[in-house]
């Protein structure tokens, strides 16, 4: 299989840290998604990565289908069994996701629109988001024993995202989040090496 990704890309992130620790070999195929290469566009019509591509020709997006699909290659190793519990991981990388999908509006926000188009209310709007989501996960972070899941990779590379592109911007008066990369990291040692690059 082949992972179709770039190393600043969170979601892509996300999927190879869970394949890394699941132990599925895929192989990563750097793409930039701003030229719409044929091998990304034949096999995602939305032009996102990551995209998994799979051994019979098929392709699968985005990475929470990526995600689902791993967790059953493995015989069920990246979500808990129990039914409420599952539900909770879940929402969790829904929220990691979620908090991902505004920085990365106020990124290309920033990045494709002319200097004098950018629109500071919608970019406020969008901080606003990543503001009431880094609270909660400040106060509601998840239990991080030897077991790791689904929504611990999705915390994780949506913190590295934030390093990555909002460094100094997010950590302030969020101690408990703040230290949980290194918590993180004693449990799966790839993580500095996987997170998007500084
Ligand atoms: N919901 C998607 C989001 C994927 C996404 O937005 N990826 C970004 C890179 S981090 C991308 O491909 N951007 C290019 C574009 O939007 O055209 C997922 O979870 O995979």
């Amino acid at each position: 299989m082949e992972l179709l990704y770039s190393p600043a890309s969170p979601y892509s992130a996300k999927v190879r840290m869970a394949a890394r620790y699941l132990d599925i070999g895929i192989t990563d195929v750097r793409v930039d998604t701003s030229a719409e290469p044929a091998t990304l566009m034949d096999n995602n019509p939305l032009g996102k990565i990551p995209v998994l591509l799979l051994d019979d020709g098929g392709s699968i997006y985005d990475s929470v289908a990526i995600m689902h699909y791993l967790d059953r290659q493995s015989g069920n190793k990246l979500y808990p069994k129990k039914h409420q519990k599952r539900t909770e991981v879940e929402v969790l990388e829904a929220l990691c996701d979620g908090v991902m999908d505004s920085l990365l509006a106020i990124v290309y926000e920033r990045r494709f629109r002319p200097e004098d188009k950018i629109h500071q209310p919608w970019i406020d709007k969008q901080w606003a988001k990543v503001v009431r989501g880094l609270d909660y996960l400040n106060a509601n972070l998840p239990k991080t024993g030897k077991k790791l899941h689904g929504g611990h990779f999705a915390l994780a590379a949506m913190i590295g995202y934030l390093e990555l592109r909002f460094a100094g911007e997010w950590a302030g008066g969020r101690k408990t989040l703040a230290d949980w990369p290194e918590k993180f990291g004693k449990r799966f040692k790839d993580y500095a090496e996987m997170k998007a690059p500084a």
